[in-house]
């Protein structure tokens, strides 16, 4: 909690401030899936008032519950008309075709093209031949344009916005490689985590069509099954992204001694996730140590600040850009203004305090996650209006 600029003891506030602000839009979508979930499996399986088994949500670790959208998808609205899955396997994508499609994005900004030796040293596939670690990681490894990814990467949607992530971390090292070497790094580690998933905001129906990946815009009925789709990675994700350093904060400091590591970790995906194991546990498991960043130790607040700086960058970058329209809709794809921003920002590595570099990129010296509330407001009408009669919450 050292790198935040703060008093840990204020940090931890500043994220109870951040998770409040976005609490009522996760309990109005967990309501919803969850009754959706119950219709589908009964009431024995998924029953009302409880939390939801983790098992059902499409995700291994339920961080994100893109999967299960075709269970919960929204009825008598417009349909997107599209899966992007689908899209990038007709259209004969390989993983090659998606990371150079993610990088024409950042050059697209005005940014340079990744070096030759990008292609050459990074590793896309799974190789068929040895063990290797598939969790997407990104390299710079000379700490100067010696830029890799590592990833076993499969033609699906998830993935094309994980090459998106990687490349974030790319452009920000090689912009921040020109700094002394203590300031080679983000703003904080949330920045670093922020900046591919911004960009992956921007992959919106309109640049889509300009792929070539789908022919027409789904009319704006179809924006609450967009953002449905959306909410269903990007929401769900929020309470996730707190629990994970809540438990190794309470490891570290002792107040979740060795024999309740289990117990308490279900005990804070109860409170927070509002979600159960899908049968009883027990300390002879210790199901923490199946994430991947509990064992390798990446600390994993970073992803929860970047799920509410995204929404941030994305809102005031794309009005940087000259968008306007629902924020869902605009993308910063071919701003010129909006990569002089962020190549901004990223040149000052962490030279500054954060805030300097927030104030460089959206003129606000906080983080706000009144951005994620607008980009989902039309969603969260609608989630309210379907869940009226129903009771939220679990016990
Ligand atoms: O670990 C990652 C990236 C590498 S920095 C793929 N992420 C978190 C996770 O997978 O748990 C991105 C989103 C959250
Ligand atoms: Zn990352």
């Amino acid at each position: 909690r050292s790198k935040y600029d703060l008093d840990p003891v204020a940090f931890e506030v500043e994220l109870e401030r951040l998770w409040l602000q976005v609490k009522p839009l996760y309990d109005s979508l967990h309501c919803y899936v969850r009754a959706r979930l119950t219709e589908t499996y009964g009431p024995e399986v998924v029953p009302p008032g409880k939390p939801i088994p983790v098992h059902l949500l499409g995700n291994l670790w339920a961080q994100q519950w893109g999967n299960v959208y075709d269970l919960v998808e929204p009825k008598g609205v417009a349909d997107p008309g599209y899966a992007l899955t689908e899209r990038l396997e007709k259209a004969g994508y390989d993983p090659i075709k998606m990371v150079k499609t993610g990088e024409a994005f950042f050059t697209s900004l005005g940014m340079a093209p990744l070096p030759e030796t990008f292609w050459e040293r990074s590793m896309f596939v799974k190789p068929r031949d040895r063990d290797v670690v598939c969790h997407a990681s990104a390299w710079s490894v000379d700490q100067k344009d010696d830029l890799r990814i590592k990833m076993c990467i499969q033609v699906n949607e998830e993935d094309f916005n994980t090459i998106h992530h990687e490349l974030g971390h790319n452009f920000y090292q090689r912009a921040h490689n020109t700094q002394d070497p203590l300031f080679r790094d983000g703003a904080n580690d949330g920045f670093h985590e922020a900046l591919g998933d911004t960009l992956a905001l921007s992959v919106t129906p309109k640049y889509l069509m300009r792929l070539g990946l789908i022919d027409k815009e789904p009319p704006a009925d179809a924006d609450v099954a967009l953002l449905l789709r959306q909410a269903l990675d990007k929401v769900a994700f929020l309470p996730f992204g707190l629990v994970i350093d809540k438990w190794r904060w309470g490891v570290f400091s002792g107040r979740i001694p060795a024999d309740r590591y289990n117990q308490a970790w279900w005990d804070l995906k109860l409170k927070y996730q509002g979600v159960a194991p899908p049968s009883p546990r027990s300390e002879a498991q210790f199901d923490p140590g199946a994430k991947y960043h509990v064992p390798g130790n990446t600390p994993y607040m970073r992803y929860f600040l970047a799920h509410v700086l995204q929404f941030q960058f994305h809102r005031d970058l794309t009005a940087a850009a000259g968008e306007t329209g629902p924020l869902h809709r605009r993308s910063i794809y071919g701003s010129r203004v909006a990569g002089e921003k962020i190549e901004r920002m990223m040149l000052m590595g962490a030279s500054k305090p954060w805030p300097d570099a927030l104030e460089a990129l959206t003129g606000s010296r906080d983080m706000d996650a009144s951005a994620v509330l607008e980009y989902f407001a039309p969603l969260k009408s609608w989630l309210d209006e379907q869940n009226r009669g129903q009771v939220c919450g679990w016990q």
